[in-house]
């Protein structure tokens, strides 16, 4: 078993693909199909092009606000190519290439960072709980959701994430116990990129690491290579039997960077070591999953630069037809945030209003 083998208390890390993309030992090796090989990497290619051309867009002045993905991918994409169709997922707010595996439309999602909501209602077959962004909601979410499916005893589990400082709030603690001590099929994903903004994991939490955390609720932990696809998926598919058996949850840390800023708001350069950033990007879990399909001699330099151009295209043509539907009204913001307008809320519309009017809007 991985989460005996790898104990997080002895501070061992479970990697199948060292930092080049070579095999570390052929018995861990998760089996996995080629096709499904394939569509984790193109859906992690497609997940950085497209976060890469978000960018752009938010610079330009085209996009309100984004969160990048780039480094994580395979921290948040690889677990959901270990899940089954009818599992759920509930993400945060940094798992674009893991929601487009689970069938999310790139469309939506650049919807909602184009600051319309209704790119996070995502059709209910996919099972995918909206983005959110209140910090480790998705711990209470996810063990509520996967309470639901043992009472009801369905065979599904839920997946939630949540990043490193996430582990430092009440949700992520009362989400953790209740799923333990109901023993629900609740699978628990630290995207640990090492900042919560600008503060940086070692002033964060004094754990030795983040999936000790885990051990004090009696739930199998185990800390793994974030960056690593196979070493994630082999993670999740055996945390997917234990919940199936009636075994209850599991928490898995993922050790990630985060190669962006927090978000288009930020300036990691301010807080930052370049230092760090340098020893990540030799780590990028794209060039490394890229060299083990070449070596498998299921992709090629030469394919692998053509779906890029291709998934450039697909971005631009995609973000192009959200622009068309236009800018919500910033009414709308303080109209539907709540059932009802509270006092505040009416005052500062009105306050909006005035200053639109005195700016000639
Ligand atoms: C309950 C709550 N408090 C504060 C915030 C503001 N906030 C947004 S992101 C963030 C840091 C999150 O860090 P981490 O959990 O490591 O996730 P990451 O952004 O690195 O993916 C904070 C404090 C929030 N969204 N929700
Ligand atoms: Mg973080």
């Amino acid at each position: 078993m991985l989460t005996k083998k790898f104990d997080p208390l002895k501070k061992k890390i479970f990697q199948v693909l060292d930092h080049e993309g070579n095999i570390t030992d052929e018995k861990l090796v998760p089996k996995i199909d080629d096709e499904t090989l394939l569509k984790m990497y193109k859906t992690m290619l497609l997940g950085r092009v497209a976060d890469t051309k978000a960018l752009q867009y938010q610079r330009q002045g085209r996009m309100l606000t984004y969160a990048p993905i780039k480094g994580q991918e395979a921290a948040h994409c690889a677990p959901i190519a270990a899940l089954e169709k009818k599992d759920w997922m509930v993400p945060a707010f940094r798992e674009m290439a893991g929601m487009l595996y689970k069938g999310a439309d790139l469309e939506k999602l650049y919807l909602y960072w184009y600051g319309n909501e209704e790119g996070n209602h995502f059709d209910e077959d996919l099972r995918i709980l909206p983005i959110s962004v209140p910090i480790a909601s998705q711990i209470n979410h996810g063990a509520g959701v996967a309470y639901a499916a043992k009472y009801k005893g369905d065979k599904e589990v839920a997946v939630a994430f949540v990043g490193d400082g996430g582990t430092s709030h009440g949700e992520f603690h009362e989400g953790l116990n209740f799923a333990a001590t109901t023993q629900s099929p609740l699978i628990v994903i630290i995207q640990n990129n090492q900042w919560a903004i600008s503060t940086p994991r070692e002033v964060q939490s004094k754990a030795q690491n983040l999936a000790s955390k885990g051990i004090g609720y009696g739930v199998p932990s185990i800390l793994v290579d974030g960056n690593d696809p196979l070493a994630m998926f082999a993670a999740v598919k055996e945390a997917r039997k234990r919940a199936i058996d009636g075994n209850g949850p599991t928490l898995i840390e993922a050790l990630t960077y985060r190669l962006g800023p927090h978000t288009t708001s930020d300036d990691p350069t301010i807080y930052r070591d370049d230092k760090d950033l340098k020893y990540w990007e030799k780590r990028d879990p794209i060039i490394r999953f890229k060299k083990y399909l070449i070596d498998k001699e299921l992709l090629t330099e030469e394919e692998d630069e053509k779906l890029q151009q291709e998934y450039k295209d697909f971005s631009n043509k995609t973000f192009k037809k959200v622009e068309k539907t236009g800018l919500v009204p910033l009414e709308d913001v303080f109209k539907y945030t709540y059932k009802e307008m509270h006092k505040d809320l009416k005052e500062q519309l009105s306050v909006h209003k005035q200053l639109a009017e005195s700016e000639g809007k």
